[in-house]
């Protein structure tokens, strides 16, 4: 019987070298043998895909082949997602309302993050990818979001988030906005006016259930 390491190596390779039947068979084993979900999706399926962006930046691997690479990921998710919801879910600890920034459609990570939150407790209200900045502001009048959290991965983009955190501010001062995305930092999330930032998606999900801790103390 393979393990655990061997399992998530094989969810890895299958979205680098986009071989979807593989992945299948991989997270059925994730099923078979009760291995846990959160871990196999981070360390195989998001590895692989971190993997494919370093290719792409190497200009080793092109649009099509990191298209071909999520398709492939998202066959694992498939699998595993009902799982986690069944196994994980607990009561809703809070609502964040999510999106990518305007100008900017990568949703890779984003969707993470969504997962993620999800699988933690929250409510997850995601606006998609390029939305608007006043499409933000209107579902945070709406839906009165505990958080806002934006993702960016671009360097241009990104600077749609220094506009868009006054505009939320301005609206709902008590609401904490968290950023997050590859060209993001620590002090860059503090110049934008931004409550914190998170490099990955459990690492949001710590930021999120620290911020909501610190408003009810
Ligand atoms: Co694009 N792309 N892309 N791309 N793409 C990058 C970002 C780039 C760095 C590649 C490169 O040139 N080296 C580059 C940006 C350069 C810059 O900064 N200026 C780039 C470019 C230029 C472009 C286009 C302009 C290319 C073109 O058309 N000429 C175009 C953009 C179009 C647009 O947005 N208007 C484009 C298009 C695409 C695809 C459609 C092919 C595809 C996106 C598919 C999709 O998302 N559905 C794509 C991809 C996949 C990438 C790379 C290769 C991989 C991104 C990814 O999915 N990573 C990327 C190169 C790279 O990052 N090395 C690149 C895996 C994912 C799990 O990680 O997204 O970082 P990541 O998410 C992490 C964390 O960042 C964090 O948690 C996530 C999970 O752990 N996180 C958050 C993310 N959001 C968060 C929010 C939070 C907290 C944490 O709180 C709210």
């Amino acid at each position: 019987m393979p393990n655990r390491e061997e399992i998530f190596k094989r969810l890895s390779d299958g979205v680098l070298e986009f071989k979807e039947e593989a992945v299948r068979e991989a997270a059925r084993e994730v099923l078979d043998q009760r291995i846990d979900i959160v871990e196999a999706i981070l360390k195989g399926l998001s590895t692989g895909m971190t993997r494919a962006g370093e290719l792409f930046k190497q200009r080793e691997y092109f649009v099509p082949e990191i298209l071909m690479c999520a398709d492939a990921m998202e066959e694992g998710l498939k699998i595993l997602r009902p799982h986690l919801n069944a196994t994980e879910r607990r009561e809703t600890r809070g609502t964040v309302l999510l999106g990518t920034v305007e100008g900017d459609i990568h949703s890779i990570g984003k969707d993470l993050v969504r997962l993620m939150l999800d699988v933690n407790g929250y409510e997850v209200v995601d606006l998609g990818v390029d939305v608007p900045l006043k499409r933000f502001v209107d579902e945070q009048t709406r839906l009165r979001p505990d958080i806002v959290g934006l993702s960016a991965l671009m360097t241009t983009t990104m600077m749609a988030m220094k506009k868009l955190i006054p505009m939320l501010k301005a609206n709902a001062p008590d609401t904490p906005v968290i950023v997050g995305g590859a060209p993001l930092t620590d002090q860059v999330a503090r110049l934008f006016g931004a409550d914190g930032f998170a490099a990955d998606a459990v690492s949001a999900c710590s930021l999120v259930a620290d911020l909501l801790e610190s408003r009810r103390t």
